[in-house]
């Protein structure tokens, strides 16, 4: 289908600024064009605006709930209206709070069409925890438990859809920083994680052979791309880097079997930080990555 990208430029859940800055840091790296030369129709449909940061503490557990509720409603609105359309949503963050917006409105559209839906979440960290559980109260650290019901009203009714997810429709990858309670929460809720001590066990290829078993033709894959899965010595853009990360060769491996599905409906692109890059290396990289996506391989395979 055609393709629609949109901006949200926010780094209202996480501790460092400059996540804001990241759907333009993607378009300098040419993800419009680039997307485009594989033969599709992609349209910019520019940035969505919402509350600034105001820098404040957490409050009852979360930081700038309100605003980041905001975001996310505006966020779910245009994802929806994306897909309504029958194209192709790519958010550009903002920071990964915002998978709460884009995911809940996919959660809704799967659920009116009938289709399955299966969540990629790439990501060095698990993004499962509760105000409770998390140590920073920053939203971007708990999306996924949110969606699967796990958090505050506001945020886990978004959509008709609530929760959106269950745990068995997300398969997290690159995984090599989970917090001590959050370590609780993803075993009690059966989260399906291939951290790196499985990647480097098992290799890429099979990793992606088992989390994508099962999908068919009534699948809708949606990929929420955090960059900070990627080792930070190519991705030192973002701003909670972790050591020891996907590489290059693996990356590119992750996002050729995707494309080969033919079944990836909805991306997110988050956590790009310019402000910590250098030379915009990391958008330039995601950037590449998307071209894989979106069907770029070396050679013609059956
Ligand atoms: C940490 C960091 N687990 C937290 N999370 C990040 O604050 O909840 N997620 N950086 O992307
Ligand atoms: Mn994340
Ligand atoms: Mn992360
Ligand atoms: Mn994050």
């Amino acid at each position: 289908p055609s393709v629609v990208i949109y901006g949200v430029p926010t780094d209202i859940g996480c501790a460092h600024r400059g996540a804001s800055m990241g759907p333009e840091a993607l378009r300098v790296a040419g993800i419009v064009e680039k997307i485009a030369r594989r033969g599709i129709t992609v349209e910019d449909a520019g940035n969505l605006t919402g509350p600034h940061n105001p820098l404040q503490g957490p409050v009852d557990g979360y930081r700038h709930l309100q605003e980041v509720t905001a975001w996310n409603r505006a966020a779910f609105d245009k994802s929806t209206e994306i897909l309504a359309d029958g194209k192709l949503p790519i958010m550009l963050g903002g920071d990964h709070c915002l998978g709460i917006g884009a995911i809940a409105a996919v959660a809704d559209h799967c659920r009116a069409q009938g289709k399955k839906l299966r969540v990629f979440w790439l990501d060095a960290h698990a993004d499962f925890n509760t105000s409770e559980a998390s140590p920073s109260g920053n939203i971007h650290g708990m999306p996924v438990a949110v969606l699967c019901g796990l958090g505050p009203d506001a945020l886990v009714n978004m959509g008709k859809t609530a929760p959106a997810l269950t745990p068995d429709q997300v398969r997290q990858i690159g995984i090599r920083s989970v917090d001590r309670a959050e370590k609780q929460l993803v075993k009690q809720h059966d989260l399906d994680i291939y951290d790196m001590r499985y990647i480097d066990e098992i290799g890429m290829r099979r990793v992606m052979d088992e989390a994508l078993e099962g999908i068919d033709d009534d699948t809708h894959i949606h990929v929420s791309f955090d960059v900070d899965m990627l080792d930070p010595s190519i991705a030192p853009g973002t701003g909670t880097r972790v050591p020891g990360g996907v590489n290059y060769r693996e990356a590119q491996l992750m996002f050729e079997m995707l494309a080969d599905t033919g079944r990836v409906g909805s991306v997110d692109i988050v956590e790009v930080n310019p402000a910590l890059d250098k030379r915009n290396a990391t958008a330039r990289l995601a950037v590449a990555l998307m071209e894989s996506l979106f069907g770029k391989s070396t050679l013609v395979r059956e």
